[in-house]
């Protein structure tokens, strides 16, 4: 019998935040969620092709992690990529171009929804294969590790944050490189989005030990369980990790319970999650959380949010306007971008 790991009771974290830093976690997970409705409205008309994975009810995460971080430091993804992007400040309409299959599109219109990558962004991309971003990104937290220690550039002292999902802990690579990055004490921050399923596989009957942070003392890792539809609860993990990964004290693993609220992909009619389960999460939306936080707090007014929703839709409308009049990549150049060009 599998024993059903319930969701523990978690008391929101003692952390006070400025009004500054609650609109830009505001804003970010606005941003994540407005987008995605857009992609599913586009996906449905037919203007993007193959599986295409929302983010909608993670956002916490992304936003949490990531803004916890430098723009210089190094985000890596899967194939539910969109958000992490924004997050990590790939533009808006350079993501929609490349969900359009356009040139102006991130990738170059040559990735599409699971390829979204960003030299510019130290966004190591967006990985079709379950667990395939765990070793790119232990290579680049090895990269700045040796950089910093062997190349004596003082600089490099650049943070990876690792995404990936509950059904890709399973995988080997999570186990090799776990064993790594302790071992090397590299300065990565792996994020396991428990939203437990793998599309139709419920992460409890899938695994030995549900609760994966404990994993972590497998490898003699520091390893953290977080709400992870809980912003402030996901940054402050993030900041306490990023800073042990800074000083060269080490890996963090860090399970945020989560959920999605869409199905798998745009492909997935998600009739097999139970509906009382659903209902639950939905009522722990993170971005309405954050949003009855600062405004008890009088960090923000409800219309100021609404407002600040309004500008983002725009935005959003925008990115789509872009992408549907940006140029088609040219046959001549199939080519193009196999290898790398001088610059
Ligand atoms: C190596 C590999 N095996 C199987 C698949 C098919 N597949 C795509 S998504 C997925 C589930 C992964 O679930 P999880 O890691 O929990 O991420 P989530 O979709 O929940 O974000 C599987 C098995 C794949 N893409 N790659
Ligand atoms: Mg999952």
């Amino acid at each position: 019998m599998v024993q059903e790991r319930t969701l523990p009771v978690f008391t929101p974290p003692d952390v006070t935040i400025t009004r500054e830093e609650g609109l830009i976690l505001y804003e970010d997970m606005t941003l994540g969620r407005l987008f995605e409705d857009k992609c599913a409205e586009m996906y449905y008309r037919g203007k993007m092709f193959g599986f295409v994975h929302l983010y909608n009810g993670q956002e916490a995460v992304s936003t949490g992690v990531i803004k916890a971080m430098r723009s210089d430091d190094y985000v890596c993804s899967t194939y539910r990529d969109h958000v992490h992007a924004l997050s990590a400040g790939v533009p808006a309409r350079q993501v929609m171009a490349e969900l359009f299959g356009k040139e102006t599109g991130c990738s170059k219109g040559r990735g599409g929804s699971m390829h979204l990558f960003s030299s510019e962004h130290n966004l190591l991309g967006g990985f079709a294969f379950v667990a395939e971003g765990i070793p790119v990104a232990t290579g680049a937290a090895f990269q700045s590790k040796y950089r910093r220690e062997m190349m004596g550039d003082d600089s490099a002292d650049q943070v990876t944050a690792c995404f990936f999902g509950d059904g890709a802990s399973n995988n080997g690579q999570f186990f090799e490189c776990l064993n790594m990055a302790a071992l090397w004490k590299l300065p990565i921050i792996y994020v396991v989005e428990n939203n437990k399923w793998a599309i139709g596989m419920a992460h409890d009957r899938a695994t030995s030990q549900p609760e994966i942070y404990k994993k972590a003392s497998a490898f003699n890792m520091a390893g953290v369980e977080v709400d992870g539809m809980d912003v402030l609860a996901v940054r402050a993990v993030a900041q306490e990790a990023v800073a042990r990964a800074r000083a060269g004290e080490g890996p963090t693993l860090i399970e945020a319970l989560t959920y999605r609220f869409r199905g798998h992909s745009l492909a997935d009619p998600d009739e097999l999650r139970d509906k009382a389960e659903k209902d639950a999460w939905f009522s722990r939306d993170p971005i309405k959380r954050l949003a009855s936080y600062m405004e008890k707090h009088e960090l923000a007014s409800a219309d100021e949010l609404k407002a600040i929703e309004k500008r983002i839709q725009e935005t959003v409308t925008e990115a789509v306007e872009f992408a549907q009049n940006s140029p088609e990549p040219k046959p001549e150049d199939l080519y193009r971008y196999v290898f790398a060009e001088d610059e």
